[in-house]
């Protein structure tokens, strides 16, 4: 049985603790946080299975993305867009490295986020609600909520655009 008294030193030794680890720098105290600039989605056509979410992400410490999830989709995946024998090809990847300071973006040309199985069409103008899941390297996770807004940029699909360069914007 701990007494009250011995639960407030147990309070003010968590204090004490929590200032001594906020003296120790700043490095700390802005660790896990991750800036997000720039979040669209492709707006799609009526019937489309699948869109891109595009942005661009910095990390305060090295961390990485770990995943997106979104209530427009049924599965979010992380894709990476690579030429491979004059062929450009997608796949998934199981996390992004996100580098202390460096930007990150998420683009047609390399990684994307591929929003599949849309539980409706994403029209322009809408804001698509994503949530991110970022890890740093201490293994601290950071969730990020996201609005991004839908964008109709040309009327190609999702699937064209990765694989045709010449259509892209
Ligand atoms: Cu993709």
């Amino acid at each position: 049985m701990t007494t009250p008294q011995a639960k407030i030193r147990f309070a003010q030794r968590c204090k004490q603790l929590a200032l001594g680890l906020s003296l120790v720098g700043l490095a700390w105290q802005v660790s896990a946080q991750t800036q997000v600039d720039d979040a669209w989605v492709r707006a799609t056509v009526a019937g489309q299975p699948s869109s891109g979410a595009f942005m661009t992400l910095t990390a305060s410490s090295d961390s990485k993305l770990l995943s997106v999830q979104s209530p427009v989709a049924k599965a979010v995946q992380i894709h990476e867009s690579s030429m491979k024998d004059d062929v450009m090809k997608m796949q998934q990847v199981e996390s992004v490295a996100l580098p202390a300071g460096k930007a990150v973006s998420f683009d047609p040309h390399g990684y994307h986020i591929m929003l599949m199985d849309l539980t409706a069409q994403i029209k322009e103008g809408d804001q698509v609600p994503l949530t991110l899941t970022v890890e740093d390297a201490k293994g601290e996770k950071e969730i990020i909520q996201v609005q991004a807004i839908a964008k109709a940029l040309g009327t190609m699909d999702h699937n064209k655009m990765m694989h045709d360069h010449s259509k892209m914007n």
